[in-house]
């Protein structure tokens, strides 16, 4: 009996990716460089479906049904080429070469190319979910040509995470890098929404004087409001955790460093390249790194820098109105980061020449990855109807969720500011959503300094088409450019 799918890398993810096809009744073959992985795994888990135990990338190949479907689960990087490489010469025209790890999505599209030449097909797909998500469900974005989608996408929908309706979250996105592209801005959407948990937390704490298993009731409480989600719902387990070591709350023992394993900085690298202002999902990049870096430089911080607080502003302490302001704030704030994060995703396809749906893509998102959540399943409507929103916000349903947000935003960021609590998300998305409504930006200005230093030139308000400079140095009088 041939198998319908080969894994290659069977450390957690690709372990658990290899049961989950199995227990959905596929005869899967397994594969990993050194062999105790895959021994291992059949130990304890061969008795769940019909593994082929392969030792070599070829009898890895010879196992399986042709075409071949080969899913690499291996390190992203350097490693995906060396499998690759050792592959190539083992396979026939039409086999697929499926890569499931956190790739970067230029590579993708390089590796498409390259494969393509030699008549292989060769699959992007982004894998949301973690362990969990790959045992039982993940969220899958794949990419690569559409013909490989015929022969692959059923085995992939059968173990994707279904949604309420019973959709699969896994469709097709689009050629070469667009599966791997968007589980990259989904990874970056994951950073804004954590960072904002976190800066909500800080301040139940700080300003509301909440316990982390008081604030662990209020999460759990927002989790059955329009908030409902995955994080949401961890945090209120985090939050309540106690340490046995030394009986207070874990999240008091836990070093306050975020680490970082590089998707969320691709995803603000690329949006630089693109010009989009994903400023939630940067500030959260940057609010990692400041954690993380220099220990040193914020011991001597605390120790020199002053707060300059005016000591007017009260803390309000077990105050539900300033919780709920904090809950509108948070829905306010995640919504602007999803419209900046979906902005990205049209401005990519405008890059890259792919036709990205953005219903179908938060329809992926609602179940099985780490950012689900019933909002994902509002912004897909919003998507549905045939007049698609230029921007998120601007969806009819969400103009009236932030102008109810509004006041309690406003107040959230300026009770941060004026308690020196660092905020930096709540802030900039509120930045972004002032700054996109306003008639006019202060970049005229800009555009007259860099006139004057640079010659620059600038556009001017009474002419579409006219480029005009300012002889700065001379008269000062205007000329068309
Ligand atoms: P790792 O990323 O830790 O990779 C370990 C696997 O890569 C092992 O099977 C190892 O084989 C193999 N490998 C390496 Br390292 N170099 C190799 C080479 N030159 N040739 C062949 N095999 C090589 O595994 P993971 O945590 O399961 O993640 C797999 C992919 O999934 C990564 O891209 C990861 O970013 C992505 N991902 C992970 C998660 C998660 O929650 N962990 C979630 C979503 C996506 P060996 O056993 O012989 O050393």
């Amino acid at each position: 009996q041939k198998a319908q799918i080969g894994v290659t890398g069977l450390a957690v993810m690709g372990a658990n990716l290899a049961r989950n096809f199995a227990r959905h009744g596929y005869t899967v073959a397994l594969h990993n460089r050194s062999v105790g992985k895959t021994d291992a795994l059949l130990d304890a888990h061969g008795d769940e479906g019909t593994f082929i135990r392969t030792e070599t990338l070829q009898e890895l190949v010879d196992a399986l049904e042709t075409p071949r479907r080969i899913l690499v689960m291996v390190k992203a990087g350097a490693p995906v080429d060396a499998v690759i490489e050792q592959l190539v010469p083992l396979l026939e025209k039409d086999d697929i070469i499926i890569d499931g790890g956190n790739s970067y999505f230029q590579d993708t599209r390089r590796r498409e190319r390259e494969l393509a030449e030699q008549g292989l097909d060769f699959v992007g797909i982004g894998v949301s979910g973690g362990e969990e998500g790959a045992l039982l469900g993940p969220s899958i974005m794949p990419g690569g040509p559409r013909k490989s989608y015929d022969s692959l996408g059923p085995l992939l929908e059968d173990i994707a995470a279904k949604a309420e309706d019973g959709t699969p979250c896994c469709a097709w996105i689009d050629t070469d890098g667009a599966g791997h592209f968007v589980k990259m801005v989904h990874n970056g959407i994951e950073y804004a929404d954590m960072q904002v948990i976190g800066e909500a937390h800080e301040l139940l704490r700080s300003v509301a004087g909440l316990e982390p298993a008081e604030q662990a009731d209020v999460f759990e409480q927002w989790n059955r409001t329009e908030l409902a989600s995955y994080l949401i719902e961890i945090t209120a387990h985090v939050l309540r955790q106690v340490d046995a070591r030394t009986d207070q709350p874990l999240i008091d023992v836990i070093v306050d460093a975020a680490g970082q394993k590089g998707t969320g900085r691709w995803t603000v690298q690329e949006a630089l390249e693109l010009g989009s202002p994903v400023t939630a999902i940067a500030e959260s990049v940057f609010a990692r790194a400041l954690s993380s870096a220099e220990p040193e430089m914020r011991l001597e911080a605390q120790r020199v820098l002053p707060a300059g607080i005016g000591g007017t502003t009260e803390d309000v302490v077990h105050d539900p109105e300033f919780v709920e302001d904090v809950r509108k704030a948070l829905y306010a704030s995640k919504l602007v980061s999803y419209a900046q994060g979906l902005d990205m995703l049209t401005m990519a396809g405008r890059e890259y020449g792919w036709d990205l749906d953005l219903a179908t893509i938060a329809g992926l998102w609602r179940e099985g990855c780490i950012i689900r959540a019933q909002l994902l399943e509002v912004i897909m409507e919003a998507y549905q109807g045939d007049k698609q929103p230029l921007n998120l916000l601007f969806a009819p349903e969400f103009v009236t969720a932030v102008e109810e947000a509004l006041p309690s935003w406003r107040r959230v960021v300026a009770r941060a500011v004026e308690r020196g609590i660092p905020a930096p998300v709540f802030a900039t998305t509120l930045n972004y959503y002032d700054s996109l409504r306003r008639p006019r930006l202060n970049a005229a200005l800009t555009q007259g300094l860099r006139d004057f230093f640079g010659a620059h030139t600038y556009r001017r308000v009474d002419d579409a088409e006219g480029i005009y400079h300012t002889l700065w140095s001379g008269d000062r009088s205007e000329v068309v450019s």
